[in-house]
């Protein structure tokens, strides 16, 4: 198993991670970057330069792509299809779902087995037990490539459309920027009132680890459309306390920006005969496909 060979295209902070991983656990690495000279480093540590992606792509069978955006994946594959033919390409390059399907569509075309990945790490985690990896996809493709794949954090399959790795990807990221904006806000207004870090900090932390156990029931309600089941603090209530959260903000010359999105929603349905549902009611307002 550690001596199946890899190609990794693309050599930023990402790239340079993986290819790293490869070649820490024995891989033959085969690297390529647009800018040759990013490969030093890796080539230092045993990888093989390739001259051009389709040295790079001839050279493994499971060829990984993780560069800055999917135009500039297919711009750089393009005239590599026929050297992909046959061979495994894992794109882990964060996109849109429709981005990756419309990646795999291409790599159909030309008989290259395709594999979409996201990435839920940052590149120092890579290889670490705290990184993992969404793919979707060819099934088959996956299974072959595990223990491979493995060497850059827990994999997870998450389905046969090849789109749904990147929704996954996007969906936890939307997560993760959820939260950053909320303790970024927090964090302008102790800052604001000469509140140190240190006394403030530890208790945002556990106050946001207890407010994560209520993820199942919000995704429950989200799932099923009913919102007005296990309602422990009502919109209604929570709409009239919001004003106040603006308000001292305002107060406090921190901008209220990330929030006055939210309380838009909460006003518009509690208005709308909502009040007694649960904060996740407002998500009836956000879903436009439904
Ligand atoms: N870094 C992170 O924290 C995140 C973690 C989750 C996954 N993302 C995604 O990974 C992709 C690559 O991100 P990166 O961190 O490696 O980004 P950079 O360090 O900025 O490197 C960009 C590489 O892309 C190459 N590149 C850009 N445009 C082109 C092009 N038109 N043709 C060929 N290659 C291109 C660039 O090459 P060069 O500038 O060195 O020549 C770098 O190799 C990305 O989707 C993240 O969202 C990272």
């Amino acid at each position: 198993m550690s001596n199946t060979p890899v190609t990794v295209l693309g050599l930023g902070a990402m790239g340079k991670a993986l290819a790293t991983a490869f070649l820490t656990n024995g891989h033959p690495t085969t690297v390529w970057n647009r800018t040759p000279e990013k490969a030093d480093a890796l080539v230092a540590l045993g990888a093989v330069r390739a001259d051009d992606v389709v040295a790079a792509a001839s050279a493994s069978e499971l060829v990984i792509a993780c560069i800055w955006d999917y135009a500039s994946v297919m711009e750089t594959l393009e005239p590599a299809a026929d050297a992909l033919k046959g061979r495994t390409l894992v794109n882990l390059t964060n996109g849109t779902p429709d981005q990756a399907r419309r990646m795999a569509a291409w790599a159909d075309k030309h008989g290259i087995t395709y594999l979409d990945g996201g990435i839920m790490a940052v590149p120092p985690g890579i290889g670490t037990e705290q990184a993992f990896i969404v793919y979707s996809g060819a099934r088959e493709a996956f299974d072959t490539c595990l223990p491979v794949l493995e060497r850059l954090g827990a994999a997870r399959f998450v389905g046969t459309d090849p789109g749904l790795a990147a929704l996954y990807d996007v969906s936890l990221l939307s997560g993760m920027y959820g939260q950053f904006m909320g303790v970024m806000h927090a964090l302008a207004m102790t800052s604001s009132a000469g509140v140190p870090a240190a006394e403030f900090v530890p208790l945002l932390t556990s106050w946001l680890e207890a407010m994560a156990t209520g993820i199942p029931r919000f995704a429950e309600q989200i799932e099923t459309g009913d919102h007005s089941q296990h309602v422990v603090s009502n919109l209604a209530m929570q709409t009239a306390g919001f004003d106040n959260l603006i308000g001292a903000a305002e107060e406090q010359g921190v901008r209220p920006v990330f929030f006055t999105a939210l309380q838009d929603l909460m006003v518009r349905r509690t208005a709308e005969g909502y009040g007694a549902d649960d904060l996740t009611s407002v998500v009836e307002l956000m879903m436009t496909r439904k």
